[in-house]
């Protein structure tokens, strides 16, 4: 292992017993091998998570406030170690500086948010039809939660899923993306410091709670098909979730599912150019376009087309790209060369249906086995071929539009769902756009771009994106189950519906 590499696994208290197995870890940034991680086997992972389940039942008693206090700790811990934990994502996947500490921070912030949470977990006192009855709803822990996550937030997601699966009583077992296990073990150390402190602070917390799955589809799919894991939160592709979905129905368990996007933004006339220029680059570059919430599809209209493409064109030619730690840098590598190939794929389509495209050069940072490109803007006369499917990479592609309404409708014209935004001071089209008849995404944005949601808001699309939900609002329900119960404090049975039964 990198001798860097090590110095920074050590500050965030990964030990030295994980390393040396068969799962070799290359960085993007330079495509070295910087560790061999110990992998999971299936029996282990079958051990653990009946581990969890035991868990679960004693961690389902402990009152949530005080489930929270655990959360409340480990956000301490992520706090203060938030520049080594930042390096190390952008060390693992290749985020810039400030996208790697956006990460950690987007766990710290849904740690504080989980902590209120725990003393917020509402239900209903319902009106009843009979008298001297009451009617209310109860929320309770649901079991073991699977969480399969994806290298590209490798740790923030999930975060949005173990702090709020903690507080709602249930035990946690991860299987994060083979490509990010150093990440995973670093939240993994750090989780556990905070356990020693809870526990030194003389709170109880079960062996087992919180598991780490390292390795391969095996894993996970031991996770998908356990009968003590009755909701499985899964982020990634949807060919994945396809693949998911279907096990979990078959088994009546949950799926959380949060798949792919191919979001899109239009220009309105009525734009501020300055500003859609920034949320357009900020959206489309950003993470090297490895965003789920990426913006991947662009409709300018026509009467702004000619001032706007230009200018864009201009931020895409200037954009720094290099080494993502290097000061200046905005766009880091893709994270491998499978990447890259689907990257190039997908441009030699676009030119075969007529795409012009700008940029989209391979540029030599650190050798041939880094893959760093120049982001592409690829103009299109229709919406065909590539446009429609997500490529994960700085892809945009450019098309024109007169009709608000055509323009709705094309945004709407593919499998995803995740997000999209609209760009105008036209406060009919805004409204329109976030109408029943306007966007059919779960994230609908005004002036903003897609990406770089807030942990508050639920986050999830409708269609292929799989209909989950995760982080804020009300998300936390999807970790717990609910009992209705009724409660006769009278001398007399009515039934329901004046159903008369003497006997
Ligand atoms: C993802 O890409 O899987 O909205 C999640 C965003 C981030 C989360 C993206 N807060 O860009």
């Amino acid at each position: 292992m990198s001798a860097d590499t090590r110095i920074l696994l050590e500050s965030l208290g990964v030990t030295s017993g994980h390393i040396g197995g068969t799962l070799k870890v290359h960085s993007p940034n330079t495509g070295e091998l910087i560790a061999e991680v110990v992998e999971t086997s299936v029996s282990e992972a079958v051990t653990h998570i009946e581990a969890a389940h035991q868990a679960f039942l004693q961690w389902r008693l402990i009152p949530a406030p005080k489930r929270g206090e655990l959360v409340r700790l480990f956000g301490e811990e992520l706090r203060a170690h938030k520049d080594a934990f930042g390096k190390l994502v952008s060390v693992e996947v290749g985020k810039i500086t400030s996208e790697g500490l956006g990460e950690v921070q987007e766990m710290i912030d849904i740690c504080d948010f989980a902590v209120g949470l725990s003393r917020q977990l509402y239900g209903l006192t319902i009106a009843t039809e009979r008298a001297d009855h009451r009617m209310m709803e109860t929320w309770h822990p649901l079991g073991v939660v699977g969480i399969i996550s994806a290298f590209n937030f490798p740790v923030a997601v999930w975060a949005w899923n173990a702090c709020l699966a903690l507080v709602c009583g249930d035990a946690i077992v991860w299987k994060p993306s083979e490509k990010t296990p150093l990440t995973a073990l670093a939240t993994h150390a750090l989780f556990n410091r905070a356990l020693d402190r809870y526990k030194a602070a003389g709170y109880e917390a079960p062996e087992g709670l919180s598991a780490l799955l390292i390795g391969g589809k095996e894993v996970g799919e031991a996770l998908v098909a356990h009968d003590k894991v009755p909701l499985v939160s899964a982020t990634g592709s949807t060919a994945m979730g396809r693949a998911v979905g279907p096990k979990l129905a078959a088994r009546f368990a949950r799926a959380l599912l949060e798949l792919g996007g191919n979001n899109a933004a239009i220009i309105a006339p009525s734009a501020d150019l300055d500003l859609a220029l920034r949320g357009v680059a900020f959206a489309a570059m950003g993470t090297a376009g490895q965003r789920c919430t990426t913006l991947r599809r662009l409709f300018v209209h026509d009467s702004i087309y000619d001032a706007f493409v230009p200018r864009l064109k201009q931020a895409y030619g200037s954009v720094k790209v290099g080494h993502p730690l290097e000061e200046g840098t905005l766009i880091g590598p893709l994270i491998d060369a499978h990447a890259f190939q689907g990257f190039e794929k997908a441009l030699d389509e676009a030119r075969g249906v007529g795409g012009k495209v700008t940029g989209g050069e391979r540029v030599d940072i650190n050798g041939a086995h880094s893959y760093y490109v120049r982001p592409v803007l690829v103009e299109m006369d229709a919406h065909i071929g590539p446009v429609l499917r997500e490529t994960f990479a700085p892809i945009l592609y450019v098309m024109r539009y007169s009709d608000i309404r055509d323009a709705i409708d094309l945004q709407n014209a593919v499998g995803a769902g995740l997000s999209s935004s609209i760009f105008t001071n036209d406060v009919r089209e805004a409204e329109l756009f976030m109408s029943a008849a306007g966007s059919d995404c779960g994230i609908a944005n005004v002036n903003i771009g897609p990406s770089g949601a807030e942990i508050g808001g639920a986050f999830g699309g409708e269609k292929e994106t799989g209909g989950g939900r995760e982080s804020g609002s009300d998300s936390w329900r999807a970790y717990m189950r609910r009992a209705t119960n009724t409660i006769n404090y009278g001398r007399t049975l009515p039934l329901a519906q004046g159903v008369k039964f003497d006997v």
